[in-house]
């Protein structure tokens, strides 16, 4: 039993750990049955959103709509089956199915599954004349590589590593005791979803205990460290900002 008054939740003026216990869903207009978590945003300070969708277990047609604008999207279903209508054409995506869509582009989602999924959603900065094409993939294709030689710490990239993508949206997973190498401090700016498993994530100068289920904002330059513990891996998904000068 959770002591009523308390939270593992923290939102400091540089990093954020948002656990489950406190999600408040919004209402935005069109959307129909789907329960919409706006974990990070703007609102916040940061310069992405994360937005948590949660499909209900029911027979009616749930709906989530984003429209045509300056904002381009990335998405990863957890769980799961949703359509998603973009660009002309529908596609289904199964668990660890992926897409991104460029800026200008509207997105339908709906399912009549329970299914759960996370978007990240940003203004696009232009590095060149060419917008980035749209990507589906299913990140159980996708071979993890070891990060910096370590095969107990493998990094999957969903996006195409090229300048017209200015952001990647990776998963990485640790076995237990495996830890990024070093205590990151960079320009980029994350958002964070845990996928599975449990460890220790440093932000900035505090260290959390973090578990499947919870998200991280972390600012650039705010220094980053984890380590996976317990008895099963730990793997979590995340946005980074990419490819663009300061
Ligand atoms: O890509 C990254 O910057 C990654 N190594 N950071 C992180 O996992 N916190
Ligand atoms: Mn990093």
């Amino acid at each position: 039993m959770t002591l009523f008054g308390k939270t593992r939740t923290k939102v400091a003026a540089r990093h954020a750990l948002i656990a489950p216990d406190g999600l408040v869903p919004s209402d935005f207009p069109g959307w129909q049955g789907v329960v919409a978590n706006v974990i990070l945003s703007p609102a916040m300070g940061a310069n992405l959103s994360q937005i948590l969708l949660t499909f209900p277990d029911e027979e009616s047609d749930s709906l989530a709509i984003f429209p045509a604008d300056k904002h381009e999207h990335a998405l990863y279903l957890e769980t799961g089956t949703v359509q998603v209508a973009y660009e002309g054409k529908e596609v289904t995506l199964e668990p660890g199915g992926f897409l991104f869509t460029p800026c200008e582009t509207e997105l339908r989602i709906t399912s009549q599954t329970a299914a759960r999924l996370t978007l990240f959603r940003k203004v696009y900065q232009q590095g060149g004349q060419d917008l980035p094409p749209s990507v589906l993939g299913n990140a159980n294709e996708v071979m993890g590589e070891p990060f910096l030689g370590n095969e107990k710490a493998l990094l999957k990239t969903l996006l195409p590593i090229d300048p017209r993508y200015d952001l990647a949206m990776n998963i990485f997973t640790y076995q237990p005791g495996a830890t990024l190498p070093f205590v990151e401090t960079h320009i980029m700016e994350h958002g964070l979803l845990m996928l599975s498993g449990q460890g220790i994530y440093r932000l900035e100068d505090d260290y959390y205990p973090v578990m499947q289920g919870d998200a991280i904002w972390m600012a650039p330059y705010c220094p980053q460290w984890f380590v996976a513990m317990g008895d099963e891996p730990a793997s979590y998904l995340y946005y980074k900002d990419v490819q663009r000068l300061p």
